[in-house]
């Protein structure tokens, strides 16, 4: 063997998405896009940023457009490395697009109409229960399909959409011969669900209508310590993790998140005072842990001309990645070689 010969096992392949349907929430920075930036060492990893998936429900184009370079400039502020990592935006790659069409051929009616995601949109969207809507996960098993991934941070909320991009894979592999990886969940050691600030027993989401119940990561201190001061607790007064405490367990979860705590910890820190001083503690501890990420998305956002060269760069490299799965792809289902 040539002395410069790597003996070491290439790297896994992670990929994971983000829809530009709003400034990030608390939810989205602990429970997904954190964690990506402490991936980027140990695998190869790609991010993008799903606009495909963001016109399910209705956008404006100018909103979508802003929301777009905005939620792209917080990926990076929030530590993902596009020299590390390839970065970019799903439409910027059309093999996206491509092969979801020859994967809708290998999905069954009945199995996305089983998707509570798509039955939780069309109940908030009922005016626009568009195609789209329903085939949604069909554009996200093309996602991870297209670069081959070995694994898939998700939150629980996505779980069911993993599984049926796991039950396409195999199909199509079983159809014409082993041509996708059939992609695992990767949960993430430090990843929490967050729920809403107002009722938490529903997730925290970008496009909740009451912006109380939803701490945006571009929130300035005094709007954060404003949300946390109102949010939604109990009329216990005691400050443990316990069944039926869902807004102090969500409390809890938040602060345990950026201050690396443990709910012992938490609990002993917080004995015999009350819920007031408690969500100033947490509200101060988000503050505090999101502040760089603000200021390092102000430095970005203002740096088109940087911002345009990443996107271009990660788009040439998504495309360049997935174009010969998609020619595999091609050839396997019979179509003739595009001279
Ligand atoms: N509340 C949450 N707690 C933990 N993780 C969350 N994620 C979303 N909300 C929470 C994770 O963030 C990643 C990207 O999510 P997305 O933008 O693709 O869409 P989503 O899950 O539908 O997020 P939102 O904020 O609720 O968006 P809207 O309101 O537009 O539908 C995913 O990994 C998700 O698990």
């Amino acid at each position: 063997m040539c002395q410069h010969e790597s003996t070491a096992a290439p790297k896994k392949r992670i990929f994971s998405g983000i829809q530009p349907t709003g400034v990030f929430t608390l939810g989205n920075y602990i429970g997904a896009v954190r964690n990506w930036g402490k991936l980027q060492d140990e695998y190869e990893c790609i991010y993008c940023i799903v606009d495909l998936h963001a016109i399910t429900v209705m956008q404006g184009p100018a909103e979508l457009r802003n929301n777009t370079m905005r939620a792209y400039a917080l990926m990076l502020a929030c530590g993902i490395d596009p020299q590390k990592s390839v970065a970019f935006i799903q439409s910027h790659n059309p093999n996206h697009a491509e092969l979801s069409w020859v994967l809708s051929c290998s999905t069954m009616f009945g199995e996305l109409s089983r998707m509570t995601q798509f039955k939780d949109k069309s109940a908030r969207h009922a005016d626009n229960i568009n195609a789209g809507l329903f085939t949604y996960p069909v554009l996200m098993a093309a996602d991870i399909l297209a670069y081959n991934a070995d694994l898939v941070p998700i939150g629980a909320d996505q779980k069911q959409h993993l599984e049926l991009a796991r039950n396409v894979a195999v199909r199509f592999n079983q159809r014409f011969g082993d041509t996708f990886t059939v992609p695992e969940p990767y949960v993430p050691q430090n990843g929490a669900r967050v729920m809403s600030l107002q009722d938490p027993t529903k997730k925290m989401s970008k496009s909740d209508e009451n912006a109380n119940a939803c701490v945006y990561i571009l929130d300035d201190k005094d709007t954060i310590m404003r949300k946390f001061k109102r949010a939604v607790t109990d009329s216990d007064a005691e400050v443990c993790y316990r069944e039926g405490k869902d807004g102090i367990n969500n409390l809890m979860t938040i602060y345990g998140c950026v201050t690396g705590k443990t709910m012992d910890e938490i609990t002993v820190e917080f004995a015999g005072r009350g819920y007031g001083d408690f969500k100033i503690a947490v509200g101060e501890a988000v503050a505090d842990h999101l502040a760089p990420v603000r200021n390092e998305y102000a430095r970005l956002y203002a740096d088109k001309a940087y911002l345009n060269e990443c996107i271009a760069t990660g788009s040439e490299q998504a495309y360049r990645m997935t174009r010969k799965v998609l020619s595999k792809v091609y050839r396997r289902v019979g179509f003739v070689d595009h001279k």
